[in-house]
């Protein structure tokens, strides 16, 4: 597999770029080698620069449900281009977005569009504190919301990936604020909620769990959660950047059957361009200024470029909910072959899925949190990466990550995927 214009292209790019990359996981730190730069997508393929093709499970980290380029988002932009790419000032399309999101999840009453799932999760933390009056929050290890200072504290994916879960540079004020739990250990938040009586903000949760991996969030756990949040006049964000619109049309909060105080979103809602969004109950969402005084902007918030690409997702989403059925019949029958792979080879290794969202983790034990995932053989992963790649199929170029599926993906994909997966397993 030629790769040459991709290193030389990395090369320069390092002499310009921190890590010649604009993202750190793409850095290919985790799985060794050089990252391959990318010439086009299309539907459930890539090409890079030295025209190698791929089937590939990134998608974008999680924005292409429908792969990439699908026509009706690609026909939405150019139209939308005709008329402009940012006025600065409100549109109709932003109305009817907000519509679509508090109509198709309904814990959402208003909703306030961002450029990033950070900002989205960043925001809320802010909202929360704004509506409480309280300082501290609790997150989860192994839960990764966006690299905002108080985030970055024993958080999951590129943190965890390169070894810095709790990054240089944020101050001790900042990481004082965020206390941490253990993902489906509901007493370690009871714990800290009787240590922090009366000063505890928010919980955020990644409702299913991305990045340390695919984590299921114990339903029993997540109901608790809920309890004790309504108890303690705590509020309950709901993390779904990457889980909303992409394990059901509701979100991971419709698996669960429980309603957050407060949801994050990103990636899917941007349909592939960058957009973020917070939103929740009617009375937080007011202490948002302008309704409110907790200050919130962005000179790209709900610019019209990327609600086209975003509301012509969403709508999609809304016109044909048989998506998911075609997504779950898709991603399982993906899980029972590379099951089926590493069965034939008596390898145990625990693979979590969710919908459309899965990850194989190199530990012969069940994966349930942050301390069960970092058994994982993460050199072992980096062998298995660079197989697969070289068998055509890219997948998420460090462990404590997630595969995606998409509708574009066919069977013969996914069949090339599972063959390709005993051919990788047997030369590890
Ligand atoms: P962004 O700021 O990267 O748009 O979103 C941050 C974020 C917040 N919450 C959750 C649950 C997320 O998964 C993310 C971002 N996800 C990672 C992938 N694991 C983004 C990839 C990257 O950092 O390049």
């Amino acid at each position: 597999m030629e790769t040459k214009k991709s290193s030389s292209l990395f090369e320069e790019a390092k002499k310009y770029i921190p890590g010649g990359v604009n993202s750190p996981v793409r850095a290919f730190k985790a799985v060794g080698g050089s990252p391959l730069f990318i010439k086009k997508g299309s539907g459930s393929k890539i090409i890079d620069v030295d025209g190698n093709e791929y089937i590939e499970y990134i998608g974008s980290w999680g924005p292409h449900l429908f792969g990439h380029n699908p026509p009706f988002i690609v026909d939405a932009l150019k139209q939308a281009l005709e008329s402009g790419t940012s006025f600065g000032a409100p549109t109709g399309l932003e109305v009817e977005m907000a519509k679509l999101i508090t109509g198709l999840v309904p814990s959402v009453e208003m909703v306030r569009m961002v450029n990033s799932g950070t900002e989205a999760t960043m925001s809320a933390i802010r909202v929360a504190r704004g509506f409480t009056g309280r300082e501290k929050f609790i997150k989860f290890e192994g839960c990764y919301h966006g690299h905002a200072d108080y985030f970055l504290i024993k958080a999951g994916s590129g943190a965890l990936t390169l070894g810095i879960p709790t990054s240089p540079g944020v101050t001790k004020g900042n990481a004082a604020d965020t206390l941490l739990a253990d993902y489906n250990d509901i007493e370690s938040v009871k714990n800290l909620i009787a240590q922090n009586k009366g000063e505890i903000a928010a919980v955020i949760i990644e409702p299913v769990a991305g990045n340390m991996g695919v984590v299921k969030a114990d339903n029993n756990f997540v109901k608790q959660l809920r309890t004790l949040c309504s108890e303690e006049g705590i509020v309950l964000i709901f993390d779904e950047v990457m889980t909303g619109f992409r394990v059901a049309k509701g979100g991971a909060q419709q698996l669960l059957d429980v309603k957050p105080d407060m949801t994050t979103f990103g990636k899917i809602i941007g349909g592939g361009l960058p957009v973020g969004a917070f939103g929740g109950k009617r009375e937080i969402m007011e202490m948002v200024a302008p309704a409110g005084p907790v200050y919130q902007a962005g000179t790209l918030s709900g610019n019209p470029l990327a609600m086209a690409a975003g509301y012509a997702a969403l709508s999609y989403i809304k016109a044909h909910p048989e998506v998911y059925d075609e997504l779950e019949e898709k991603s399982s029958y993906l899980e029972k072959g590379l099951k089926g792979g590493l069965k034939t080879l008596n390898k145990n290794y625990a693979l979590n899925r969710v919908g459309s969202m899965m990850t194989l983790f190199f530990v012969e034990e069940p994966v349930n949190n942050y301390k069960t995932a970092v058994k994982s053989n993460t050199v072992l992963y980096g062998k298995y990466f660079s197989k697969m790649l070289q068998n055509g199929i890219y997948l998420a170029p460090a462990q404590f990550e997630a595969a995606f599926v998409s509708t574009a993906h066919t069977k013969e994909d996914l069949d090339k995927t599972i063959t390709a997966n005993i051919n990788a397993m047997e030369q590890l």
